[in-house]
């Protein structure tokens, strides 16, 4: 039998990595959709580039998208491209609605209009659409109250890909993953920040890390696991939603001792509390309780939370080694 073809948008993010190594272990040929830079960024594919079909093509146009999977006649479409980062999507409201909310649409048309319905498609929610939350743990039936037009934005993604299933019975599965990390997450997002800076701090190149809402608590796990759960909804006989969580939350506070701790240094005395970094309006807490994919996927987190701080804490080290101040 023929390999199986995937098809990752956002391959050259932390998740699409990740993922696309986990399906060439598997056996697939593995198409990437990347949008137009005048600079590539590719470092984090870097390893595999050579096994990957690189595409062009952009979340904003229509008919790039449907040539995509016209040219690539996919099995599995992973949908990850986003504009991910909550900040930044209080500054570009629109810009995020149209990536992050839109685009699932766009993608879902292509699949649609080209492939029919023997595509099976996987919508990477979040579970910032919990945002205010309205019980915990959160499970796929708490109601959603995103905080940021991130959140608004991926709640839309997230109904309209159920949308789809219910009305065109597309294979649409959306995964509302809670945070996870590694050492090739985003600088801007706080765990990779705060293990950066305890190995910059660590090596004398630097001495202040600003940090905002030091009392945030979340469910952090490592992507390397949760893209193996990813790939697990595909593989079921019938679409569905899932939580991915570790069911365990901690705060920002308790990442920073953790991750000064790792390099022997004292946290309180390099993090300063600046207030500019606070969100118009923020999610306090997360925590999930990912039963339902325990149950029917076999799935579970492998990488404990001092298991992931020290993972990302040591790699940063490692990549400060010879930096120059
Ligand atoms: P990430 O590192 O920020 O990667 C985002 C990817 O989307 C990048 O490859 C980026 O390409 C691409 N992209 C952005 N806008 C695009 C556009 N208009 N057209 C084409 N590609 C575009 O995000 P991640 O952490 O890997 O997360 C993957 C997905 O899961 C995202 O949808 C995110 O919102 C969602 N999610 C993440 C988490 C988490 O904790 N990591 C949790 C829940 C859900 P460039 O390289 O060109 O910028
Ligand atoms: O913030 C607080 C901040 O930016 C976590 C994305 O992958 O996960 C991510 O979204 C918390 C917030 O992640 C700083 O206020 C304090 O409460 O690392 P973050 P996020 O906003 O939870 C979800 C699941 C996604 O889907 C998103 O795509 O940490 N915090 N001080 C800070 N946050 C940042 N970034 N920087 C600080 O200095």
């Amino acid at each position: 039998m023929a390999n199986p073809i995937a098809l990752i948008t956002g391959v050259t993010g932390q998740d699409g990595a990740y993922l696309a190594k986990f399906l060439l272990e598997q056996g697939y040929q593995v198409h990437g959709m990347v949008r137009r830079s005048s600079t590539e960024s590719f470092e984090r594919i870097a390893d595999v580039r050579d096994q990957l079909h690189l595409h062009q093509a952009d979340l904003l146009d229509q008919l790039s998208l449907v040539r995509l999977i016209d040219e690539t006649q996919p099995n599995e479409v992973y949908n990850l491209a986003a504009q991910s980062f909550v900040p930044t999507s209080f500054e570009q409201p629109l810009l995020t609605g149209e990536f992050t909310g839109l685009g699932v649409t766009r993608m879902l048309e292509a699949i649609r209009q080209v492939g029919g319905n023997g595509i099976r498609f996987y919508q990477a929610s979040s579970s910032e659409m919990f945002g205010s939350v309205r019980e915990e743990p959160q499970t796929e039936a708490t109601p959603f109250w995103p905080r940021s037009p991130y959140g608004v934005a991926k709640t839309y993604g997230h109904w309209i890909t159920v949308n789809y299933r219910e009305s065109y019975g597309i294979f649409a599965c959306s995964g509302i993953l809670f945070n996870h990390e590694s050492p090739l997450r985003g600088k801007e997002f706080v765990t990779r920040k705060i293990a950066l800076a305890a190995a910059r701090i660590k090596h004398g190149l630097q001495d202040e890390l600003q940090l905002g809402n030091l009392d945030a608590q979340r469910d952090w796990g490592f992507a390397g696991d949760y893209v193996k759960a990813m790939w697990l909804m595909l593989q079921q006989d019938e679409p569905d939603d899932y939580v991915v969580a570790t069911g365990r939350k901690h705060s920002v506070r308790e990442f920073a001792e953790l991750a000064f701790d790792r390099v022997g240094l004292d946290w309180t005395k390099h993090v300063v509390v600046d207030a500019e970094l606070y969100r118009p309006a923020d999610v306090h807490t997360l925590c999930g309780d990912a039963g339902k994919a325990q149950r029917v996927l076999g799935w579970r987190p492998q990488v404990s939370f001092p298991e992931l701080v020290a993972l990302m804490v040591d790699a940063d080290l490692a990549r400060c080694q010879g930096a120059q101040p």
